[in-house]
Order: C-alpha cells, then structure tokens, then sequence
C-alpha cells in the first residue's frame, strides 16, 4: 500500500468519524441511529450495507411538485381514451397533465400540514359509464366520492360514504370482498372498534355503500390510527382472510356475519397495506409489511410450531428506507409473479420521525420462492417516494405496469420500460 492510499484511508475515516459523531449528536433522528439501533436489537438477517443504485427501468414524469394528496388514482376521467391522474381534489388530464380541480383546495406546507386526501381510488360508483372518484380523508373520518360531471363545467358533487363509517386503520385496502367484480374497502370502524368492509353500490344509478362487519367488535387493527392490514387466504381453506399485525381473522363463506375469529399471532412492527403471499415457495402462505413511520421491510414466514399452532417469524428484507407507509403487489417485470412495491412517505410526520425527511425512496421487490433469499431488491427513484396508496396500472396502453404515487413530495408517474 502506497503512502497516498494510507494517507487518504485515514482521511477517509477521520471522516466517517466525524459523520458518526455529527449523526450521534446533532441528528437524532437520522437512519444512522435507527439502524444503529435495528442492528442491536434484531436477530433477522439484514442486508449488507450497499451503496443504493438506481435502476432505469422507469420514466419519471414530474405531474407536479406541490403537495396536494397523499392519495392517488387514475381513471379516464373526460373519456378521450387516455388514462388521467387523481390526487385529492385535483385531477391532471393526459397527455399535457393540465390540472383542473374536483372541488376548491389548495396546496399543503409539506413541513406543517396534512392534506385533506389520504387515500383515493378512480371507479365508476353509480354506474352512469363515466369514473368518479372516491376519497379517504384524515384517519379517522368518514370518506365520500366525487360524481363525475361527465365534462360539464362546475365542481363536482360530493357524496358521503353511507353509511359514514370513520374509516380507521391507516391503510384501509381496496379489495374486491365479495367477489362482483367492483372494488370495496376494507378497513376498521372506529365507532365500533370492529373489522368492516364497505361494499360499493352494485346496481346502475345506485350510490349507497353499504357497511358490513368481519370481525365481532372491539377487536385489533381497529382503532383510528392503527397501522397495518391486508387481505388474503392465510390458512389455505379457500376463504380469505384478515391480517392485521396482531393476527388474523379466519375468513368464512359469510363475508356479513362479524363473527370471523380472530387467531393471535405475532406480525411484526406498525405497517402499511399487509401482503399475503408465499414468499419461500413452501407451500405456506406468509405476510409480507413494511414499516409505516421507522425503518424496514419483513416477510413473516408462516410456521407450525411445537404445539400445531400457526404462527410466523419475522425475517428483515430491507432497511434502504423509512417511512414505508403504502404497499401494492402488481407484476413489474412481466415474469407472471406480483411484485411488491413500496415507498417512502416523506416527510410523513413533517421530519419528526426516524429518517422521515431521508431521500424519498420508491422502491421494488421481485420474488424468488424456492431460492434465498427469497427476494431482490430494485431502487427506482430517490427524489419520490409514495403517500399513502400506490397506483400499479398500465397508463400509456403498451401492457406494462406503470406506478403513479403522491405524496409531500408531489405527484409521479413511472412508466415502465423493462423488456420482458
Ligand atoms: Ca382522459
Ligand atoms: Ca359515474
Ligand atoms: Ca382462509
Ligand atoms: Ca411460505
């Protein structure tokens, strides 16, 4: 070794030094000390610290940096034939993305405020052949849906979600309960502490959403800002079932009956939207979440233990980012197998949280059951993020799955361009 590369290893760590002691005392809340402290305390194998490399597997397009909607949907909202994006009480038409607004709003302080739009999905609700859009507010409150008029001028109606269910949990899911083919939401009631779906007006010209209950009352996963549930068959019986981080409801045939039992089980830490999948290809069905306001991302294997019982363990997929606060599963790369996508929530609580205000990551997971890992991670963009749902749909028509997000960061479109 030459005396230049002693000389400049030495720099190197008299600087790596003073980083660590400038993270210790002047940046409580850096990802340096959470993975300080995640590498203490955690048993599960964590990733090799990496330099992050973007792939270029995506076209970003900037729809707009305010912060307007931590929700996001897409639907073709003037009929033209071309996909146009929501977030919030805006609506940004393709190709040109021209902004128009639903109802009056404004743009947030990304650093003080929260906006007026949580989550949003794009869905035709009373069926008169032009999409509206549905809107969940701040945890806790009811939701409503904005009708479509059909492009007339003027601001659009607004309809409460019947029957003013406060929507609780923080991922409530979009997710097809009884299988009519339109999508519902699955999430907590407040009021009744009880596991609810709320199914969406079936017949044409009906605008009603109906609530219906899972789970019996006063039961986990339901209080306003509860973090963490999913949809999916855990035990393989051929009904889906619940999963919130503190266990699971086993599903029936009877999706009205709120006497789905719930089964205690450990999975993990306050998360987004929680995935059902068999990530190891062991014929088990695991969970994958991804934490909502500190650091990581697990699969939670799904074992037998001593006694017979069902019950899983917690194995850490990722650290690259905190904030993981909205997952969707859609095949990226084309291969047949659902990918899992996920992102961080800048500046989620205004940078009060652990590496809340980090590089905004938006990032990927391909699986690989029956070789470990059992993943592989893929970093899109460091200047994004996600808010609090993620769209995964094809925008452009070349049959690819492209992401739109929006967060404090702004709104984005990704567009996918890996060969398959
Ligand atoms: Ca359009
Ligand atoms: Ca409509
Ligand atoms: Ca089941
Ligand atoms: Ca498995």
């Amino acid at each position: 070794m030459t005396r230049i590369d002693l000389n400049s290893r030495h720099l190197l760590s008299g600087l790596l030094l003073f980083g660590c002691i400038i993270n210790a005392y002047g940046q409580d809340k850096s990802l340096f000390k959470v993975r300080q402290q995640q590498a203490a305390n955690t048993t599960a194998n964590a990733p090799d610290s990496k330099s992050i490399v973007l792939s270029d597997d995506f076209k970003k397009t900037e729809i707009t940096r305010d912060f307007i909607s931590e929700g996001v949907a897409v639907a073709d909202l003037n009929k033209d034939g071309l996909m146009d994006i929501v977030a919030g009480y805006y609506w940004f038409e393709a190709p040109s993305w021209k902004r128009h607004e639903m109802a009056p709003s404004r743009v947030y302080d990304p650093r003080k405020e929260y906006s007026d739009s949580f989550l949003n999905m794009g869905m035709d609700v009373n069926q008169d052949g032009w999409d509206d859009v549905v809107i969940v507010d701040f945890p806790g409150k009811p939701g409503f849906w904005f009708e479509n008029p059909k492009n007339q001028p003027g601001q659009w109606k607004k309809h409460a979600l019947d029957d003013s269910v406060g929507i609780a949990n923080e991922s409530p899911g979009f997710i097809d309960i009884d299988g009519d083919g339109r999508l519902d939401i699955l999430c907590g009631d407040k009021a009744k502490k009880q596991i609810v779906w709320l199914k969406a007006p079936d017949k044409p010209g009906e605008t009603a959403w109906k609530r219906f209950a899972l789970s019996r009352e006063n039961v986990p996963g339901t209080e306003i800002f509860s973090h963490g549930i999913g949809y999916g068959d855990v035990n393989k019986d051929g009904f889906n079932d619940v999963v919130v981080r503190e266990g699971w409801f086993e599903g029936t045939a009877d999706k009205k009956s709120g006497n789905w039992v719930f089964h205690p089980a450990n999975l993990g830490e306050p998360c987004s939207h929680m995935q059902v999948l068999d990530v190891n290809g062991d014929g088990k069905n695991d969970v994958v979440s991804a934490s909502a306001h500190a650091l990581g991302v697990w699969w939670h294997e799904q074992v037998v233990d001593e006694q017979g019982k069902l019950t899983f363990k917690t194995h850490l997929m990722s650290n690259t980012t905190a904030q993981t606060h909205s997952s969707i599963m859609a095949d990226l790369n084309g291969d047949g197998r659902k990918d899992y996508i996920t992102g961080k929530r800048f500046l989620a609580h205004h940078g009060r949280d652990p590496g809340d205000s980090d590089p905004a990551i938006l990032m990927w997971f391909e699986f690989t059951p029956g070789k470990e890992p059992y993943y592989k991670e893929h970093v899109i963009d460091n200047d994004s993020g996600a808010g609090l749902n993620i769209v995964a749909q094809d925008m452009n028509g070349d049959k690819k799955t492209d992401l739109v997000v929006a967060n404090k960061n702004g709104v984005f479109l990704f567009e996918n361009k890996m060969k398959k």
